[in-house]
């Protein structure tokens, strides 16, 4: 199905646009590291697949999932970059805390998309527990980082498009 209208170009549905001439960010939080390492290793797998060079994959690291806002601010700042991924992992604890990280990031990565011209595409996991994210980093439920860089080479061509 055409995922945008008739004035554009459009891509079907089920396939991925071309990418061999896209820049991307990925920026990483290193909390939960062993599972933020799988989604990016899938994230970089699925853009490698598509053509994107080595090279214009631009990776940064930053602590935490809340800082991950000021990372991807910061690369759309300063990198010449058609999508950012955030990736990162929040697993529920013993106190508020998950709820105000998962707050936090939730909006201010969607108030990154409202107010910059680039798609910041949202990879943090937000888990009860360790072996749900462990499933979804490369497990049994596959990998999110991996569905990440196909929304964001999609999101790069729609900007593309439209401008
Ligand atoms: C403090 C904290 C806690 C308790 N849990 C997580 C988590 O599960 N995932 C994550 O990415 N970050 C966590 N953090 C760190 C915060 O994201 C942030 O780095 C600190 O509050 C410093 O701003």
């Amino acid at each position: 199905m055409a995922t945008l209208n008739k004035n554009l170009s459009v891509y079907d549905k089920n396939s991925v646009p071309k990418a061999k001439n896209f820049r991307f960010g990925v920026v990483v939080a290193e909390w939960n590291e062993a599972i933020t390492e799988g989604l990016y290793n899938g994230a970089e797998q699925a853009f490698l697949e598509n053509s994107v060079p080595q090279e214009h994959i631009i990776r940064w690291n930053v602590p935490g999932s809340f800082e991950l806002i000021y990372g991807c601010k910061k690369m759309l700042q300063t990198q010449n970059v058609d999508a950012v991924i955030a990736i990162g992992c929040v697993i529920q604890g013993q106190t508020k805390h998950f709820d105000f990280v998962c707050e936090g990031v939730t909006q201010g990565i969607k108030d990154l998309n409202i107010q910059t011209d680039i798609p910041v595409i949202f990879c943090v996991l937000t888990d009860n527990a360790m072996q749900q994210s462990i499933d979804r980093s490369g497990g049994i439920h596959g990998n999110k980082g991996t569905e990440a860089a196909i929304a964001a080479i999609k999101m790069a061509f729609i900007r593309q498009q439209a401008s």
